[in-house]
Formats: C-alpha cells, structure tokens, sequence
C-alpha cells in the first residue's frame, strides 16, 4: 500500500499546509502524467489550493487524444509558472524529466516527487515512490482520499486515464485485482469510459496511418533474438505532419508480432541522435538494457538515447545475446 510509504506523511502535510502548489508531469506526456496531473491539480481546488499546472516543454501544448480531459484549459505554459514553496512531479523517472522546469523544481523548498518507475532517482526532497502501483494516477488517488477530497466525475475522469491508459486497457502485468478494484470505484462516478477509449485509442489521424506504413515497411526482424525494430527519422514526421509527441504508440503495433518478444523503435531527435523506445513481453527486461545506456524504465518498456540506428541496435543484440 502507498500510504506504507516512509515520506508519505510529509507528502500529505506538504499539501495541508502550502496555499500555492505547483505541477509538473514528464515532458511529452501520456495518459497517465496528463491523467495524474489534471487530478491532483483539480483534487487540491477543491480543498481550498491554487495550483498552476503545466510541463517542461515549450509550448506545452495538449496531444488531440487528451484534449477532452476534463480542465486542460486550466494548464500554463511552463514560462508562465509562479514560484512556490511546493512543487510536484508527477510520472517522472528521474529530475530531468521535468524539462526546462526542472531547475525551478529543484529550488523550491518541498519538491514532492510522485511516481511508479522503477529507478527513480529518488530527486524530490519527498519522495512517494511505489514501483508496484499500476500508474502514477494510482498514487494520486491514494493521496486524495487521504487529503479528504471528494472524488467527483472530473477527477474519477482523470484519473481513469491514467491507469487505462498505463494499463494498456488493463491487459499488462501491472494490472491486478486492486488496479481493477479501483477503476471500478472510478467507473462508479460515472466515467465515459467508452468515450475515453474512443479518444484514447481510436482517435488516429489519417496521415498517422500514413507513417505509420512508413515505419511498418522497413521493420526488420531479428529472428534469432526474437527481436523486432524500426526508426522514424525527422524526414518522416515533416513529410507526414505527424509531430513527434505522436509517435509514442508506434511501437505497440511493431511489438504486436508474435515472431518477436522484444521491440525497439529509433527515433531521431534534433540533434542527430536517436531516441530509442524498448518493450518486452518478458522474459527479457530492456529497463536493464536502457539503463546500461545511461536510460531507465520498467522491466517491459523502457527507453534510451544512442546516436544512431546501427549502433542501438548492435547494442540491444549484444545485451541479447549475453
Ligand atoms: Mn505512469
């Protein structure tokens, strides 16, 4: 349970006492940091706090399939957030997540760090850290109730993103029966959760579809390793229009054949390196790999930075292969 945690205490108390809390979730952010972040944010007004919610990108502008969350119009641009004594972190691995707000962060007096990655660094001066929590939005709901909030529609809406989405609909291993328990005390609130899905999941563009023929097209399979990559380079996204907070998904269907168990999809940043995205279907943990690549994640998905498409994936076969 979360609120085993040992800082878990001085969370709830931070939160008590600050009038004026500031939000950050990770840079590009999913369902679960945009689910987490809106909850916590709209959780604490509803006890009395001003919160500035945003992210360290600049703009902060809102992905199409997270438009519908309930208060995005409430998000500032992360120039635009004020000082504060407290300031939370919501979904990040480690400090560098935050983006350019990662240095106002560290400054603050209390940087409350909430999150489930394994590997976390540890970078808040309290940190509510639980590996074993489905999603971040988890953690969030946990502190809510405790914080004596009255769960309603809009954050039940939140949060629900959340773990759907870190979920993958429920169908990963960090889906159990307390995971299941508590989207069902959130469906109770009356979620849209078909509309969610809809939003979430159906809701691609159609030149999406266009890149993503690109990067089907030149997948190439290891069979050996079981191992199955693909790369989009910056030529793709300008060609499709496709930006690239969008081109997260694309390795669920690279990872979805059965010839493979591990996937890796490259992709190229500005500065000429590759960001790489690693998922297992076990037994194979790539947060292991990543990590010995100066990265991190979990055991299934994980992700790190190598300067081009040969030499990641001579990486990734030689830990393979060990
Ligand atoms: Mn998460």
């Amino acid at each position: 349970m979360s609120h085993a945690l040992p800082d878990w205490p001085e969370g709830m108390r931070a939160l008590r006492e600050a009038p004026v809390i500031a939000l950050a979730c990770h840079v590009n952010p999913d369902g679960d940091a945009l689910g987490s972040l809106l909850a916590l944010s709209l959780g604490l007004r509803k006890i009395g706090k001003t919160t500035h919610a945003s992210w360290g990108c600049d703009p902060v502008t809102v992905p199409p399939s997270y438009r519908f969350l309930p208060c995005v119009e409430s998000l500032v641009q992360a120039r635009d957030m004020p000082e504060s004594e407290v300031f939370v972190a919501l979904d990040c691995g480690a400090g560098d997540r935050l983006g350019v707000l990662e240095d106002q962060a560290r400054k603050c007096k209390t940087l409350i760090n909430i999150d489930h990655h394994p590997g976390n660094d540890c970078f808040g001066t309290v940190n509510l850290v639980d590996t074993e929590a489905s999603s971040t939005a988890e953690l969030v709901m946990g502190l809510l109730l405790d914080l004596g909030v009255q769960l309603d529609r809009d954050i039940a809406t939140c949060l629900y993103t959340g773990v759907v989405t870190d979920t993958g609909r429920f169908q990963y291993g960090n889906s159990n029966p307390g995971t299941l328990r508590l989207a069902a005390e959130l469906l109770a609130l009356d979620v849209p959760a078909p509309a969610i899905a809809l939003e979430v999941f159906e809701s691609n563009q159609f030149s999406y579809m266009k890149l993503l023929g690109r990067v089907l097209e030149r997948a190439t399979l290891v069979p050996e390793e079981r191992f199955v990559y693909s790369w989009v380079s910056l030529e793709d996204l300008a060609t499709t229009g496709i930006g690239m907070d969008e081109t997260d998904k694309l390795i669920d269907t690279l990872r979805s054949t059965r010839d493979a168990d591990v996937a890796a999809m490259f992709k190229e940043q500005a500065d000429g390196n590759y960001r790489v995205s690693l998922r297992s279907k076990g037994p194979v943990s790539v947060g292991s790999i990543a990590r010995s690549h100066g990265g991190g994640g979990h055991e299934l998905a994980a992700g790190y930075t190598t300067t081009d498409v040969a030499s990641g994936v001579e990486q990734i076969l030689e830990a393979l292969r060990s």
